[in-house]
């Protein structure tokens, strides 16, 4: 289950001063903004939710001034819409002076969900202290309180746990000071003639604006940090929307500048206390440095980064042809390798490949930039693999590619070998006809792996398919009252989580964000 995990405290880094330096100079403004509480709500169980609850309005935050609030009484405020920022209140006391500490507690939702089903009750894999809530003791009242930590929310349950006999309080000023570095001033405003795609549009939008801090975390609920294969979406869809290439390039500078000895980029990175590569690596993740190098070069022409980091995307490609056998086809193990997708049973060895050929392509469009030696090189590598490909993991019965010692037919395989490119375009369109036609049994499970296959069907002409899967995937988050869109969404399995509980998913995350991208860049 915990595929996830690797624990590897040996790992020697490399850290690279002048690629710190500078990501250090991009450091981004945060922009700040106070949300009020709009309304006061309670969560109703409702089996037609997707999740099981629905909130009603029962009230306005002005009516908390002439109420009392007790040991054991609970309210929950919503912002009207998904907000990261740190929540703030006044809390004063009613009746006798206040003769001893009162203790609050707060929880923070996403989802109804969350402020509904108790935490107690978490019993997935994760840690439960991603689960989002705080205790706080007031020694003095009245008191103005910020809490000092950033949340991520729509909806606050605060919990009055004790106070004494002789009084009870009286919360006011119930706001959140919410956080961005987007700026809302680069962003064109779309009106869509199509209401779903346009609400879909905006829903990314805000999912973008609210992963956008100091670098573009994957989710500002959980984990908080910078992904590579999160931030290669994310900054797609930024050159479509707030434009903020600077962001890219300091991220790009951050994965660069803390490699593993050898050179290998980390998947992910932990900013604080100062960059830390995490000692989990995966073979396409690391691969994307390559492709996200590329697209960042392609939308800015950004010479002194091209200069400065081609040496480490070369590095990514020389590391991850390594890992191919004499047959061109990259070794299969059942170590948690290559992400591809959360999935517990996707054998990752032909989306692998796909994703290798489809970034030695990216390597190559930036070698015809700088560094033309490279280009004869990645021409006879990348006909290597796409042969192998044809001639290894192509099975022309089935119609379909097929991966792993069991053969395994995944939606995945299709969708990063026609991504890559791998046998004519009339091929490509029918490997993806098949796949519309008889979808095989090992599915797609993210958003994200549902962007590499959107990206897959616009690659091989068939667009209007494409918006159809869009309105039909996110528009059926919107439809469920998506205000940011999610990290795993599966209509089939509402509970889905490959973390052990829906309560630790995320509900804003970067991977989910592409629509934008599709909707702006290909005009749909
Ligand atoms: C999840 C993260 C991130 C993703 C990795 C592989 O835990 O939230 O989005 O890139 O897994």
């Amino acid at each position: 289950m915990s595929q996830g995990i690797q624990k590897n405290s040996e790992v020697i880094f490399q850290r690279n001063t002048h690629f710190l330096s500078t990501a250090a100079s991009l450091v981004p403004a945060l922009q700040q903004h106070r949300c009020p509480a709009l309304s006061l709500v309670n969560a109703v169980p409702d089996a037609s939710q997707i999740h099981g609850w629905r909130t009603d309005s029962c009230g306005t935050p002005a009516g908390l001034a002439n109420r009392e609030f007790g040991p054991g009484e609970e309210i929950v405020v919503d912002f009207g819409t998904h907000c990261v920022g740190y929540f703030s209140l006044r809390c004063e006391a009613a009746g006798s002076p206040p003769d001893a500490p009162a203790h609050l507690q707060f929880i923070f939702g996403e989802t109804p969900a969350e402020i509904a089903e108790p935490f107690s009750d978490y019993e997935g894999w994760l840690s439960s202290s991603w689960l989002q809530q705080e205790d706080l003791y007031l020694d003095v009242l009245p008191a103005h309180v910020r809490l000092p930590r950033r949340y991520c929310c729509r909806y606050v349950k605060i919990k009055a746990i004790s106070t004494s006999a002789k009084f009870s309080l009286r919360l006011s000023d119930i706001y959140l000071t919410t956080v961005t570095s987007a700026d809302p001033s680069a962003l064109e405003n779309l009106s869509h003639p199509d209401a779903l795609l346009g609400q879909i549009d905006q829903v990314s939008v805000l999912t973008l604006r609210n992963c956008m801090q100091e670098v573009f975390e994957d989710g500002p609920k959980r984990d908080r940090r910078l992904w590579l294969g999160d931030l290669r979406l994310q900054a797609l869809v930024n050159y479509q929307t707030y434009g903020q290439n600077d962001l890219v390039r300091r991220c790009l500078y951050l994965f660069a500048g803390v490699t593993r000895e050898d050179g290998m980029v980390s998947s992910n990175l932990f900013m604080k206390p100062e960059i830390i590569a995490d000692d989990t690596f995966l073979l396409d993740y690391a691969l994307f440095f390559v492709a996200t190098l590329a697209d960042y070069i392609a939308a800015t022409d950004d010479l002194t980064t091209q200069n400065d980091l081609w040496p480490t995307a070369v590095r990514q490609m020389e590391l991850a042809l390594e890992r191919v056998g004499e047959n061109g086809i990259l070794h299969d193990s059942e170590d948690w390798w290559a992400f591809i997708d959360w999935h517990e049973s996707l054998n990752k060895q032909a989306p692998a490949q796909g994703v290798l050929i489809y970034c030695l392509k990216k390597g190559w469009e930036l070698a015809q930039r700088c560094d033309h030696p490279r280009v004869a090189w990645l021409d006879q590598q990348i006909g290597r693999l796409e042969a192998a490909a044809r001639n290894e993991l192509w099975d022309e019965e089935k119609g379909f590619f097929v991966s792993g010692a069991q053969a395994q037919i995944s939606c995945a395989s299709q969708v990063w070998l026609v991504l890559a490119g791998v046998g004519e375009e009339e091929f490509r369109a029918r490997v993806m006809a098949n796949l519309l036609t008889t979808p095989p049994e090992t599915g797609m499970n993210t958003p994200y792996m549902m962007h590499h296959f959107i990206d897959a069907l616009i690659s091989v002409g068939q667009t209007s398919r494409a918006v159809q899967e869009i309105k039909k995937y996110w528009g059926g988050m919107v439809q469920a009252g998506a205000d940011t869109f999610w990290e795993l969404y599966d209509p089939k399995r509402p509970d889905f989580s490959p973390y052990g509980s829906k309560l630790i998913n995320s509900y804003c995350h970067a991977w989910s964000c592409t629509p934008a991208y599709f909707i702006r860049k290909y005009g749909l």
